[in-house]
């Protein structure tokens, strides 16, 4: 289907289902069963640009958006959504920057960020604080030009590889979330370490650890936006960011259907390709319609959220569970048209299933993105909207 991409546009698809294509899918077994850390490939994405499309041009990058992102990274998704994550959440670790960044923050680390010379992460999740975010505890106290930061962050993305983290931390503890702010704080900072590597049922090229503060000092200047706006710059990247998520799912899902299609195709039982009985047709008919739904839905919500709306949690979370939910499904459907050899690791189909599982669940569950819908459409019909 045409969705009337610009040419470039259609650029970084291409260039990112090249790399998907020529450099990705040959590895990604392996860098799934050794976990490791895909390096190369962000080497990769940075010599091709990939790294500056979503950033302005006033800071060298390609000035796209949401859609540019999320095009890259369902290409990437393709072939392995554990590759693709480590490009998007450098992303993530930016969006604050961008968006509620001072020029002197933007100036140093965006062009930086979008040549891929640094690596960005984003660091919110505690053990206690998933769901409720609100619910941090690390803690930033002012002493003089520098804040001080204690506790541990958990399950962030990038962490330990990446050079660049922005970091929710409290200012006043008494306020909760409304006393939470954001800082953008270095690796290599004196009292900043990593913590325990965790070991994933999938996304296993991704790394994600923790992130240690231990009387930390983050200079001053080092603040994003002001005292008690962390919450809000924590939510509007989520906001931003979640169409990204559905762009994961179509791209993982889009993976699982090609495969089962040309495996239908090879696959010969009673004497006939598995792919000529109804039973399989009714299934990939099913997969590649919510897939066009999900992709249609995806990139229509970046076309708004890049056109400048404002008012965008509702249909952001949309995004993200209708795009995630097609992934499980579409993955698990995938092992079944492969049978037993779906099952097995001999076939891509059942690294997809695993990665797609996290969609569900990271950048806020699917539970709570129908919060969120559910909360936004009660105050609509309430016409408080
Ligand atoms: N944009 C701007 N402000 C927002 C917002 C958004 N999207 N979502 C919430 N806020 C504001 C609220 O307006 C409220 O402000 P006031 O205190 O001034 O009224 C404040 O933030 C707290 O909001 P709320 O009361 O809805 O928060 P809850 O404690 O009920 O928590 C959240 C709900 C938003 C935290 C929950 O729905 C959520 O999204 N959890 C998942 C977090 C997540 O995605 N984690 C992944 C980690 S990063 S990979």
């Amino acid at each position: 289907m045409d969705y009337f991409l610009t040419e470039e546009q259609q650029a970084i698809q291409e260039i990112a289902k090249q790399i998907a294509e020529e450099k990705i899918v040959p590895v990604r077994e392996e860098l799934d069963e050794k976990e490791e850390f895909p390096r190369e490939i962000m080497k990769i994405c940075a010599q091709s640009d990939l790294f500056g499309v979503s950033i302005p041009e006033a800071y060298g990058g390609l000035g796209g958006g949401v859609l540019e992102m999320g095009l890259a990274v369902e290409e990437l998704s393709r072939a392995c959504l554990g590759v693709s994550v480590t490009y998007a959440a450098s992303f993530l670790g930016a969006y604050p920057i961008l968006m509620f960044g001072s020029d002197q923050q933007k100036e140093k680390y965006l062009p930086r960020i979008a040549t891929g010379e640094i690596l960005g992460a984003f660091g919110l999740t505690e053990a206690n604080a998933g769901s409720d975010a609100g619910g941090i505890r690390t803690t930033a106290r002012k002493e003089g030009d520098f804040y001080v930061l204690n506790g541990t962050k958990q399950w962030i993305t990038n962490g330990g590889e990446a050079d660049v983290y922005t970091v929710i931390a409290l200012t006043d503890k008494s306020k909760g979330a409304r006393g939470a702010s954001a800082f953008i704080v270095e690796k290599g900072t004196e009292g900043f370490s990593f913590g325990k590597k965790e070991r994933k049922m999938g996304i296993r090229a991704s790394t994600t650890r923790e992130l240690v503060f231990e009387d930390c000092r983050v200079p001053a200047a080092n603040l994003i936006s002001r005292e008690g706006m962390g919450f809000i710059v924590a939510m509007k990247t989520l906001d931003n960011s979640r169409p990204g998520i559905a762009a994961q799912g179509v791209g993982v899902a889009q993976g699982a259907l090609d495969a089962a299609v040309r495996y239908g195709r090879e696959r010969h039982q009673f004497g006939q390709p598995i792919i000529s009985f109804q039973a399989m047709q009714h299934m990939v008919a099913d997969m590649a319609t919510s897939i066009e739904a999900a992709r249609a839905l995806t990139y229509a919500v970046a076309r708004w959220i890049d056109s400048g709306a404002k008012d965008i949690s509702k249909v952001s979370a949309m995004t993200k569970l209708f795009g995630s939910e097609v992934a499980m499904k579409v993955t698990t459907d995938a092992v079944q048209v492969f049978g037993g050899y779906g099952y097995m690791k001999d076939y891509p189909v059942e690294k997809m299933m695993r990665d797609a599982k996290i969609l569900q669940i990271y950048e806020g569950t699917n539970q709570i993105q129908r919060n969120v819908i559910g909360t936004e459409l009660i105050k609509e019909y309430a016409g408080k909207k």
